[in-house]
């Protein structure tokens, strides 16, 4: 076998056997790694079966070669409203723009994830879908689209594209000895045992409140083992959770409907059951109302009400009804009496694991891994509702207990390979997790580049997460500035990006010096207006005209020098 690898574009093809023409183009764009991961999966397959692969992130895939490309599989997730990510952005454009090219020869297939809470549901994945056909391109096999819990649908996926692909060749099928995908310059992978599927059962060893004493706020910072599992990361990959729902709720929810805690109903796929109490606990989200869920719910009984409220034309009522609303709230409000635990859980969706940022670096705290995990609570309609894993975690989760966990790469969240390149990094609130990791990293590796961290929140008295980390830091030189907004100890709201702002002209100038901009944290508010302001930068600092200064940091994106882990 001979192995290509360039700037993240791999090439692997099959020299035994006989010569193998089919040549396939595996494209992924992906904010937390799902659709990576799937698309190295499929690539292996494909490899398995004699095909030609070429794998490769959408931002790195050079697009004057798409002509070329007979058959193209594309794995995309869907960001915020509808938008794709960061990686998939020019890819994007670029097929919607004049420059596309008729792809008349093309043969391709899209496998979309989303979540159907959202009402964007797939929306990248069928614009690719749709486009790529407008363009003359044939469908191999229809695009699927993902819910969250996405691993059945997307095997499926694989399959028919494996099939149809595998029938077009049926005749080359002579296939190669097995041919591993090398992973240089699209991401580590771990030699475990334990991933998504297979969680490691991990020991909590301490499990803090980072918050002081009366705070409108609590962020528990979690210490974790890894000891025995061989699982390791990076600065910038996240850790994944399986959490459990409020035994309130479910109590309540079981209550309601006079079912019997200790009733079997399944609690996998493959029927493997359990009691309805730890359904409703473990393996089931009942907090997220989606249309999809609506529907099928309002299938189990007839003249429940459910129907009228999905009828068309009520779309802005039914959006309403589904926010801050669950399961609970669901049967109370529509008559779902009689319908058996059965039926009920055979519509609901499982319960996703959640993903943090990891806010540790490995080389400081070997076998371990820490977690910034900001607790969500609010009141909507008359009763206090929780974030289900933040709540789980700050409430329910003592220090000596197991939580199921593993570890997801993010290939768009990584620290430069050169330790001299500065870094400006950018993360209010929890946002500052990864720089914890990044920063704990740099000081193990005794790298010489400059670092400026970006801070923000509430108040500077309850609310500095690690203040004690960054003073060390500072101190020794590993952080060589921090600036911090604390936003409600003024009069006036002051957040980060009017720091960056006040120092406009030291920031340009460390672009100009090669600097790389993270951003992490909240993407609808603080990323976009940290976004704005890099903009006013460029411009005020650069003499770049407003249009000069998007390109400029799309680029930098392009570069990989601008990335963002925002949520
Ligand atoms: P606020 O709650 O006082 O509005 C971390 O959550 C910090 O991010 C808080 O200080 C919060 O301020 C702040 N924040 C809220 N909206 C923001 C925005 N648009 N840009 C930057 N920071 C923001």
């Amino acid at each position: 076998a001979e192995t290509t690898l360039a700037a993240g574009v791999q090439t692997v093809t099959a020299t035994s056997g006989p010569v193998i023409s089919k040549e396939v183009t595996v494209l992924f764009g992906s904010q937390s790694g799902n659709s990576q991961k799937l698309a190295k999966k499929l690539s292996s397959k494909l490899q398995e079966q004699g095909f030609s692969v070429t794998l490769s992130s959408m931002s790195d895939f050079k697009t004057n070669t798409l002509k070329k490309v007979q058959n193209l599989l594309a794995v995309v997730s869907t960001h915020g409203e509808g938008e794709p990510p960061d990686n998939a952005i020019s890819f994007h454009e670029f097929l919607h723009s004049k420059r596309a090219p008729q792809l008349e020869g093309l043969r391709f297939s899209v496998l979309a994830l989303g979540d159907t809470s959202y009402e964007f549901f797939c929306q990248t994945g069928k614009d690719f879908d749709k486009r790529l056909e407008e363009l003359g391109g044939k469908r191999l096999t229809p695009r699927v689209d993902c819910d969250v819990d996405y691993d059945e649908q997307a095997t499926t996926w694989i399959n028919q594209v494996l099939a149809a692909l595998g029938e077009a060749s049926a005749n080359q099928l002579e296939v190669a000895a097995s041919i591993g995908v090398a992973t240089t310059g699209i991401g580590t992978q771990t030699e475990t045992e334990y991933s998504r599927s297979n969680p490691f059962q991990a020991t909590v060893l301490e499990n803090l409140n980072l918050n002081g004493r009366g705070a409108d706020k609590e962020t528990r910072h979690l210490e974790i083992s890894l000891e025995g599992s061989n699982l390791t990361y990076e600065p910038g990959d996240c850790l994944g959770i399986y959490t459990k729902n409020h035994p309130r709720l479910v109590q309540e929810l079981i209550d309601a409907m006079g079912w019997k805690p200790e009733e079997l109903v399944p609690i996998q796929k493959n029927g493997e059951e359990g009691t309805l109490e730890e359904a409703l606990t473990s393996h089931y989200e009942i907090t997220v109302l989606t249309k999809p869920l609506l529907e099928q719910a309002a299938r189990l009984v007839s003249g429940n009400g459910l129907q009228e409220l999905l009828a068309e034309g009520r779309e802005q009522d039914l959006r309403e009804y589904v926010r801050n609303r669950d399961l609970l709230d669901l049967v109370q409000d529509y008559s779902l009496k009689g319908v058996s635990a059965k039926d009920f859980v055979s519509i609901l969706r499982k319960l996703p694991p959640r993903l943090y940022s990891i806010s540790s670096s490995l080389q400081s705290y070997p076998d371990e891994v820490h977690l910034t995990i900001r607790k969500v609570q609010y009141e909507a309609h008359g009763r206090e509702r929780y974030g289900v894993s933040s709540s789980y975690v700050a409430d329910r989760l003592e220090a000596g207990e197991t939580l199921p966990v593993f570890v997801q790469n993010n290939p768009n969240f990584k620290l430069p390979a050169n330790p001299d390149t500065p870094l400006i990094m950018i993360g209010p609130g929890t946002g500052v997790a990864p720089f914890r990791a990044f920063l704990g990293e740099r000081e193990e590796v005794g790298a010489k580049g400059k670092t400026w961290l970006f801070y923000g929140d509430q108040h500077f008295a309850t609310d500095f997460l690690y203040q004690l980390d960054w003073q060390r830091w500072l101190k020794e030189g590993v952080l060589t500035r921090m600036d911090v907004a604390f936003s409600r100890d003024t009069s006036e709201k002051v957040y980060v990006q009017h720091r960056m702002l006040e120092k406009s002209k030291e920031i340009y100038q460390w672009l100009q010096d090669g600097a790389h901009l993270y951003v992490c944290g909240d993407e609808k508010k603080m990323a976009h207006d940290v976004h704005a302001a890099l903009v006013t930068i460029l411009q005020q600092e650069g003499g770049l005209d407003a249009e000069e200064a998007v390109a400029y940091l799309k680029q930098l994106q392009q570069e990989k020098r601008y990335q963002r882990d925002v949520y």
